[in-house]
């Protein structure tokens, strides 16, 4: 064969193959609609939603962000009104979500690496105040001295905003505990006293999770409390007080998944191998919200340099379907 005429073979089976890839996968963006990612209220969710975001951007597909609530999100999901949460943490939102998934209404999209905690935390040196801590047991004996002038003589407990449900109140009667839940308006308020409380070495009790920022910024614990059961908070019989549920800790070692609408997988279906694909660890979730919460990045900047920090990933999480 002269060389001119192998060419022309040569670009026509390349022709050919094209047009069979292109009439068995539909082109990708499948679907002009935006993908409708969801917008939390803490710092590593902000930046790992815009990650999703600028990745499924970068494979050709328009998308927004919506503010959503913890528990709201959920139902709008189910409706088809929202499509996906990169960020679901068992300690908080087990219940809402695995109810949709049960009504087929929404996809499990997987677990990340990364296994969560979300508990009553303190600063070590609440340790020199209050001996007994981490157990809950020591909590009572020392609430006066955990007391602020709106709780006393109960403990003072800052609780993270509303939306966080976390059965505090529940907990609290359910182990006789004297302590009174005060919510913080916003993440940054529940850090900012933190911060304040930590330079004076004053008592402070709050709401805390893992992975996050703040252990390496402040050494501290969890709360000990009664080892979690799902059956605790439905059986009211289990645990240590038969006529109550609540009787024990958030989980340990709890899972943070993905989830999505469930018509997600049929409309951007390149889009949902690349979230299915997506796993993150400890260190990244911490990472990113170190960006914003101690280097002071806007959330789309930090997801754009943590895109950056961890381009060996990101290329394993890209499928076929994306180039
Ligand atoms: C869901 N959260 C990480 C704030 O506990």
């Amino acid at each position: 064969m002269n060389p001119l005429a192998k060419l022309m073979t040569g670009a026509l089976v390349f022709t050919s193959t094209c047009a069979f890839a292109l009439s068995v996968h539909a082109a990708v963006p499948e679907s002009s609609d935006p993908i409708k990612i969801i917008d939390n209220n803490w710092s590593s969710q902000k930046v790992l939603a815009r990650v999703a975001q600028q990745l499924l951007e970068q494979v050709g597909y328009e998308t927004r962000l919506v503010p959503a609530d913890s528990q709201g999100q959920f139902p709008a999901m189910g409706l088809g009104d929202l499509h996906l949460q990169m960020e679901i943490w068992e300690g908080t939102m087990a219940q809402n979500f695995d109810k949709e998934v049960k009504a087929g209404r929404m996809t499990d999209m997987g677990s990340h690496v990364a296994t969560t905690r979300e508990e009553w935390w303190y600063p070590n040196y609440v340790e020199e105040i209050c001996p007994g801590l981490p157990d809950w047991k020591a909590l009572n004996a020392c609430a006066e001295k955990l007391a602020a002038v709106e709780t006393a003589p109960n403990a003072r407990y800052l609780a993270g905003p509303v939306d966080w449900i976390k059965h505090d109140q529940e907990r609290i009667d359910a182990l006789g505990l004297n302590v009174t839940v005060v919510n913080a308006g916003s993440a940054a308020a529940l850090f900012g006293e933190l911060k304040s409380a930590a330079a004076r070495k004053e008592p402070i009790i709050l709401f805390n999770w893992s992975p996050n920022w703040v252990g390496a910024a402040f050494p501290g614990k969890f709360i000990e409390f009664p080892e979690y059961s799902p059956e605790c908070v439905t059986d009211p019989s289990w645990g240590i007080n038969p006529d109550k549920t609540y009787d024990c800790g958030n989980p340990v070692g709890g899972y943070l998944k993905k989830g999505a609408w469930s018509g997600f997988e049929e409309k951007w279906s390149c889009g949902f191998e690349l979230i299915e694909n997506i796993s993150f660890t400890g260190p990244m979730i911490d990472q990113a919200a170190a960006m914003v919460d101690v280097d002071g990045l806007s959330h789309s900047d930090a997801a754009a340099a943590w895109i950056k920090q961890h381009q060996q990933e990101v290329a394993e999480w890209m499928p076929a379907c994306a180039s």
